[in-house]
């Protein structure tokens, strides 16, 4: 009896596109020609964005250029805070504000832009007048999309990190143990843990970063939850109503975008659940619906319907000057004519 087996080698595994080496190599000339690299992201940072400025924060400073990350937020979460502190502790890697580098600015600076491509949520709107800049993201394309000489968007890359590996691996960078741990919490987060738009390609980008050694228990910490807020997203959960596949949790209480997205994630769980929708204000005049689904559903088709958008799987829509009553029932509706 004959056994075939088969191995992979590395040539088996996804390739990266044309494009994507394109863009490493016109990346890497546009950091080359400048005089300095300043790296921002969006505001609330989360582990995805700075886990994108740190890839490229080693990216840059490996081909000579002095670099500033600028983070302008007031408040940060635990495990931001966490990561900026150990950051500082072992790498002597601190950020900066916009108003403490605005006097080195000048047209041979370069300005890069990860996690967003919507201006009005970049760190500082200031640095947007910088007249050379990159915008790396993988979300959909924004209404106020930044204006930028080169951009590189990927809708359908799991995470910026992800988008950032690629340029680390083609130009051959090495990035420390401590970073690469913070870049593998981010991509768990934005993937759910490798679940939500994960692809081959995620898994060989994370399979990156164990070649230089993450920390996974570091991983962990940096991954852990605050009590309240587990307990808030919980309220949340425990007012769903199930109709037939769907999932739709409301509450008449302020939450912040994300703790609607999360509770959604939490809804999607559930047996027999194809879709979920968590309807919630997210400030007195603003009602948010976050809308999930496995796969099965388009939600980003139900959300056009409310003026939202997004992607088939991830999607969700603000609506103003109205009642979570109301957003409920027209919801509801709505998915009665799908049937
Ligand atoms: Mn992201």
């Amino acid at each position: 009896m004959y056994v075939v087996i088969y191995r992979l080698c590395d040539s088996n595994l996804v390739q990266y596109t044309q494009g994507e080496i394109m863009n490493a190599l016109e990346i890497k000339n546009k950091i080359s020609e400048s005089n300095e690299v300043i790296l921002t992201s969006h505001i609330d940072m989360d582990l995805d964005a700075l886990g994108s400025i740190l890839g490229l924060y080693y990216i840059c400073t490996n081909l000579g250029k002095k670099t500033y990350i600028v983070i302008d937020d007031k408040e940060h979460t635990i495990e931001i805070k966490r990561a900026l502190n150990n950051l500082k502790k072992e790498f002597n890697i601190t950020t900066n504000s916009y108003k403490s580098i605005e006097k080195i600015i000048s047209d041979k600076s370069l300005l890069i832009i990860t996690d967003t491509n919507n201006e009005k949520r970049v760190q500082n709107k200031n640095l947007l007048n910088i007249k050379n800049k990159i915008v790396i993201d993988h979300h959909i394309i924004s209404e106020n999309k930044i204006n930028s000489k080169y951009e590189y968007i990927d809708e359908n890359a799991s995470s910026a990190i992800e988008m950032i590996l690629y340029l680390i691996d083609e130009l051959n960078i090495y990035i420390p143990t401590y970073i690469a741990t913070i870049m593998l919490a981010g991509m768990y987060i934005d993937t759910n843990g490798f679940l939500i738009k994960t692809t081959e390609k995620t898994h060989k980008s994370a399979a990156l970063l164990y070649k230089f050694n993450v920390d996974t228990i570091e991983t962990e910490q940096l991954l852990k939850q605050n009590f309240n807020e587990y307990k808030r997203r919980q309220k949340l959960v425990l007012k769903t109503e199930f109709i037939n596949n769907y999932a739709i949790s409301y509450d008449e209480n302020i939450y912040i975008p994300i703790e609607l997205a999360k509770a959604s994630d939490v809804l999607l769980t559930f047996n027999d659940i194809e879709a979920s929708f968590v309807i919630a204000k997210i400030d007195k005049n603003t009602i948010g619906i976050s809308a999930r689904s496995i796969g099965n559903i388009d939600v980003e088709k139900i959300m056009k319907h409310f003026n939202g958008g997004g992607h088939r799987t991830i999607a969700a829509t603000q609506i103003k000057d109205t009642d979570i009553e109301k957003v409920k029932n027209d919801l509801i509706y709505y998915l009665g004519g799908l049937e």
